[in-house]
């Protein structure tokens, strides 16, 4: 795959992809990044890439002269059809199914902006998309290039390694993660969960399914509303929940959850449960 940035901090874009599982991958060859800077297209002895906005108002916008032809010197290196994808605080929200669709391309082009934007004519003639990484305000679009950058590289065959099964993944998807634990078993007078040190993988499996439906349930009850729950999900939430209400009767604040989260944690979910199994 071969992703181009256009980017007036080229050494941000190609000092980050340098680490971990990303970096690792483009040391593989399986994804290769390039930059361009608009900065170099500026043929103005001062290399000017911003100027002041028609109508008034504060700060910067990127001009179109020097940002256009950045766009298509660097499209012109990547396969034909490559998208064409502004970084944008108006985009559409990137999701991991979008980084999914990117993932299989033979390659795209990211476009950051910075100041207080680019100029509309350069949207119209060099854009064929806008996405945002979510709802707050950052001063450029590098950073999340450089986050669907990484989510889409860690998804091409081979980044991995074996460090999740795609197997596991599956059987967890749309739930999140259960607490995980390493050595000393005991740290801080907290013990690790008794069932993960009784070698019983059946009921490990079973304990850590319960915990990320448990989980996805007090932290993210608006994945359940929108996507429902697995038939195995739908059972094990009404057990985890019945366990809980009998619990808090009975022994509350004994849960190891709630032990380190308190109130942050306190059962919030949708009202009306009601859950079918998908
Ligand atoms: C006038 C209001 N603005 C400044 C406070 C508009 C504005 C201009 C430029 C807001 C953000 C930016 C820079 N952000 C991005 O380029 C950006 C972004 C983001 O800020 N949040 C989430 N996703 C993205 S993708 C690109």
């Amino acid at each position: 795959m071969r992703i181009e940035v256009v980017t007036l901090f080229p050494e941000m874009l190609r000092g980050a992809v340098r680490f971990g599982i990303v970096g690792r991958a483009l040391e593989r060859g399986l994804a290769l990044v390039g930059t361009e800077d608009p900065r170099a297209h500026a043929v103005d002895p001062r290399r000017t890439v911003d100027d002041r906005p028609y109508g008034g108002g504060p700060g910067m916008v990127l001009k179109p002269e020097p940002l256009l032809a950045a766009i298509r010197a660097a499209h012109a290196r990547l396969p034909n059809g490559s998208p064409r994808i502004l970084l944008s605080a108006q985009g559409e929200r990137f999701t991991q199914r979008g980084a999914a669709e990117l993932a299989a391309l033979p390659g795209f082009l990211l476009v950051t902006g910075r100041y207080e934007g680019v100029d509309e004519r350069v949207i119209e003639l060099g854009v064929d998309r806008e996405i945002s990484i979510g709802d707050y305000v950052l001063s450029g679009g590098e950073v999340p290039a450089l986050a669907v950058i990484d989510a889409v590289v860690r998804l091409l065959p081979g980044a991995l390694g074996d460090e999740r099964s795609s197997l596991e993944e599956s059987f967890t998807q749309g739930l999140l993660e259960w607490p995980q634990y390493t050595r000393p078993e005991v740290f801080e007078g907290r013990r690790v969960p008794e069932v993960l040190t009784s070698g019983n993988h059946a009921e490990i499996e079973r304990w850590r399914y319960a915990r990320a439906v448990e989980r996805t349930w007090l932290r993210r009850p608006d994945w359940i509303v929108e996507h429902g729950l697995a038939p195995r999900a739908s059972r094990v939430l009404n057990e985890v929940l019945a366990a809980r209400g009998a619990g808090e009767l009975r022994r509350k604040g004994e849960s190891h959850e709630q032990d380190r989260a308190g109130a942050r944690e306190e059962p919030d979910g949708p009202e009306g449960a009601g859950f079918q199994a998908r």
